[in-house]
């Protein structure tokens, strides 16, 4: 999808910090994060969101999403984690491009998600 901005960073058209990048996805951090340490999981076939997906595609990459939500958990110490995905605008939606949102939660933080 040449208009998609997460498209442009799995094409490397735009630069990411990524965490972890195998065939089928990537794990970047979040540009406007919402904590310290979030990641964005994208797989890199683009679907707008979970009513368009592949289903075994999304089963792969929240097996995915548990090993590097562990993962997370032991470098940053944190105990706490959202884990989110939001579908169409209404639901906050802002990138048209599947996508698993990983945001660490400390003790005391006062973000609103
Ligand atoms: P959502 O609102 O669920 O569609 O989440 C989109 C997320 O993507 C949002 O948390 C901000 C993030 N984001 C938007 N543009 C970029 C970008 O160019 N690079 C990175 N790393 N993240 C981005």
């Amino acid at each position: 999808m040449s208009d998609c901005i997460f498209c442009k960073i799995l094409n490397g058209d735009i630069p990411s910090a990524t965490i972890y990048e195998d065939e089928e996805f990537k794990a970047i951090l979040d540009r406007f994060p919402a904590n310290e340490g979030h990641v964005l999981i994208l797989p890199k076939e683009h679907s707008a969101n979970i009513f368009e997906i592949d289903p075994q595609l999304a089963g792969r990459l929240f097996t995915l999403a548990t090993k590097i939500a562990r993962e997370m958990k032991r470098i940053l110490g944190f105990e706490h984690m959202n884990v989110m995905q939001n579908n169409g605008t209404v639901a906050g939606q802002t990138v048209y491009h599947f996508h698993l949102h990983l945001i660490p939660r400390y003790e005391n933080d006062s973000i609103t998600i």
